[in-house]
């Protein structure tokens, strides 16, 4: 006997590694799921579980309330909805599409436009840990939909709902891409360095860098406290001893043969603070300096 399929339908736009990913979990999870992809192809492994793959988008919104769309970015999203974009009407749409705050929001205008409820979301996973405990996902948007959807999209990973503001989730999205972004060429320059000596390799020197970091990640707390509270701030150093520490950063890195120009950009940016006075180096003033001018 095939098993009761009792819980919503749900259909995945777009089955790149991650809307594959999706669809997969969504099965598994016992869903109907309903996908398209611009390459059929790439459905028939889900297909052959049980997956209806749609002949059309319009098909494929048709098949459901939800729909899941997960594809390059926002304009092969809206690319591909436009021509099928009378079926939202009624439906949910939630974005997996990686995408700016802006985005977000014109897109919420055009599906509220065409009756349709919008949820934006930001996947903090890659597509192996989806429907793992490491998976979470940001969404923003009306509640109303998320309450509905809440335990569909829970099977995806954590989910967080940030609140109405439709931004929120792409810009947490993003600040947190940014964040990892800044560690993996923060790793690469480290290794760089560390493997100028011929007898490291990255493998001898990775643990050291997982060490390094896990034990720093420890002062993110500390810091964010300081960066929010009046008082005095509980980490803070000499600007004359973070320039000399930043000098040396850009000394051994061109000793070592590795680009020395962020470390360079720091050191004359400190120098340039000390000049106008600073002598103290804190979360909230490196944060400061981060702040383009108001337009
Ligand atoms: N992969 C990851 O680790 C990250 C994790 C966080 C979230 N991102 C975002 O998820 C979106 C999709 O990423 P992906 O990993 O699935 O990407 P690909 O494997 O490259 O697949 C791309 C899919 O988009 C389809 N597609 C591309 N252009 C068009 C178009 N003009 N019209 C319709 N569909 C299009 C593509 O179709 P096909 O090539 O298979 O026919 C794939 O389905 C993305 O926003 C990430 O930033 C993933």
């Amino acid at each position: 006997l095939a098993p009761l399929v009792t819980k919503p339908p749900v259909t995945v736009l777009g089955l790149g590694l991650m809307g594959y990913a999706l669809a997969d979990a969504l099965l598994t999870a016992g869903h109907r799921v309903t996908v398209w992809n611009r390459t059929p192809a790439k459905a028939a492994p889900l297909v052959a579980r049980g997956a209806h793959l749609a002949g059309s988008v319009r098909e494929a919104l048709e098949a459901g309330p939800l729909t899941i769309s997960c594809v390059l970015d926002y304009a092969a999203q809206r690319a591909l909805l436009a021509p099928a974009a009378g079926a939202l009407h009624g439906r949910t749409l939630v974005s997996l599409t990686n995408g700016t705050p802006a985005q977000a929001r014109e897109t919420e205008a055009w599906a509220l436009a065409l009756g349709a409820t919008y949820l934006d979301g930001g996947i903090m996973a890659v597509p192996h840990q989806i429907a793992t405990p490491e998976a979470f996902l940001f969404y923003s948007g009306a509640q109303d939909p998320f309450d509905q959807h809440r335990a569909t999209l829970a099977v995806l990973g954590t989910p967080h709902h940030l609140g109405p503001d439709v931004s929120l989730a792409s810009l947490y999205d993003l600040a947190l891409l940014s964040a990892m972004d800044m560690m993996f060429a923060g790793f690469l320059h480290a290794t760089a360095v560390a493997t100028s000596h011929r007898g490291t390799t990255a493998t001898d020197f990775a643990p050291h860098v997982v060490a390094w970091l896990t034990s720093m990640l420890g002062m993110v707390p500390v810091m964010a406290a300081d960066i929010d509270s009046p008082a005095p701030p509980a980490y803070a150093q000499s600007m004359d001893l973070v320039v000399a520490a930043a000098q040396n950063m850009a000394d051994a890195a061109r000793e070592a043969g590795i680009r020395p120009d962020h470390f360079d950009r720091t050191v004359t940016e400190l120098k340039h603070r000390i000049a106008a006075g600073e002598t103290e180096y804190t979360a909230a003033s490196a944060l400061t300096h981060l702040r383009l001018p108001a337009r």
